[in-house]
């Protein structure tokens, strides 16, 4: 596979020089600066590719290419939006970059409620407390009806927590779920300077009514519309898994499992529209098995993300380390690697390491955390490679 790497833009700390010395060939990354919905122009999209190219790089994947929440809900603007994402991906084929990365989570992208998790050895990591989660939801949004969602245990541990929290606890956790996960990858929650809980409330009341069936027919409809455009400039469009594969705080969720993702490929069964397999975000729910996953979607999927989780007991789940967790990444590689030894892949979700913690970069995207993963991967793909060559597999 490619060895892409997230670039988040002139502003990442983390310099296209720096990553040509650790062995990136493909940059992954987006127009980070634009409004979600608006037109990404010829213009903007050569500027930043032209920027990549001239450091010895290529521009190998687009992610994201944002889909408006109207477009989930289908509200009034809907075929406007669409028209403007249709345009977006055709300035994107006009300029080469062919492969777009999308997902379809309502309101809220990734979840995580400690982005300094403390491990053993010292290093800190991404986690996800079931628990936490629910008091945020219960206690904080108050969302009607919320605890009908969760079981008897983890009402018991949200009790406690109740409890014991303070101002400060309440806080945090408001800043790691709105603010920090969403800012850097979600436009709806940018700023600081406005009152997170309410615009939350707002967006999810977007989606009151809106089941699961309503939401897969949101989506049927939005690549319907878009298919078009992808086959006529050669675009790879896929979508990235729910993160975590699960419904949350009432919104329904329909990227979480392999019968979800049979069910996109088969709605509107297009060879131009496929599946970003993140290998994280399909570990971290108990129900997924990925190596059967990936042997089954392998000739549907576009782009990969390399990492693994452990599921702890509760609903928890932290980010494992590249070589270990539930995700079987050697297995994986030996997958993808058969099937397209150019596709593209980028590690996620390396650990806080060795003075990552100082640098301020965005969560989950470490230099020295993501570098050692990449290391770490790169020696899985060079062993699986001398096994093809020598017919070992
Ligand atoms: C977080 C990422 C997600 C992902 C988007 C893709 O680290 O896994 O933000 O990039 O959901 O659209």
């Amino acid at each position: 596979m490619e060895k892409d790497w997230r670039w988040f833009g002139r502003k990442d700390k983390i310099t296209l020089p720096m990553l040509r010395q650790i062995g990136v060939e493909g940059i992954v990354t987006s127009l980070h600066d634009l409004p979600i919905g608006e037109v990404w122009t010829v213009g903007q999209i050569s500027e930043v590719k032209d920027y990549i190219e001239a450091n010895g790089l290529r521009w190998s994947v687009v992610e994201s290419l944002p889909v408006s929440e109207e477009i989930k809900y289908a509200g009034p603007r809907r075929d406007a939006l669409i028209e403007n994402y249709r345009q977006s991906l055709a300035n994107l084929g006009k300029c080469g970059v062919r492969t777009v990365c999308y997902n379809f989570m309502p309101v809220i992208d990734w979840i995580r409620t400690d982005l300094e998790y403390p491990c053993p050895d010292g290093s800190t990591s991404l986690y996800f407390d079931l628990a936490e989660f629910a008091y945020f939801d219960i206690h904080i949004l108050e969302r009607k009806d919320a605890a009908k969602d969760y079981s008897r245990d983890v009402l018991a541990r949200v009790k406690r927590l109740a409890e014991s929290f303070t101002d400060a606890d309440r806080e945090r956790l408001i800043d790691t779920i709105i603010i920090k996960t969403q800012g850097f990858v979600n436009g709806n929650f940018a700023g600081h300077d406005f009152d997170p809980v309410g615009l939350f409330r707002e967006m999810l009341s977007k989606f009151e009514g809106i089941t699961k069936d309503a939401l897969r027919e949101n989506l049927r409809y939005f690549l319907e519309a878009v298919m078009p455009v992808c086959e006529e400039y050669g675009i790879r469009l896929c979508i990235h898994p729910d993160d975590p594969p699960m419904p949350v705080l009432g919104l329904p969720r329909i990227v979480t499992s392999a019968e979800d993702i049979e069910w996109i490929l088969k709605a509107v069964d297009n060879p131009h529209s496929g599946l970003t397999f993140c290998a994280g975000s399909l570990s971290s729910g108990a129900h997924n098995e990925l190596v059967p996953m990936a042997r089954r979607f392998a000739s549907r999927t576009f782009f990969v993300h390399l990492r693994s989780c452990d599921v702890l007991p509760g609903g928890n789940f932290m980010e494992a380390s590249h070589t270990a967790g539930r995700a079987h990444l050697v297995e994986l590689i030996r997958i993808f690697e058969k099937q397209d030894p150019e596709l593209p892949m980028r590690v996620d979700h390396g650990k806080t390491i060795l003075g990552d913690e100082a640098c301020g970069y965005n969560p989950g995207y470490s230099f020295h955390g993501r570098m050692l993963a990449l290391g770490q991967v790169d020696g899985m793909m060079a062993a699986v490679r001398n096994e093809i060559e020598h017919k070992l597999i």
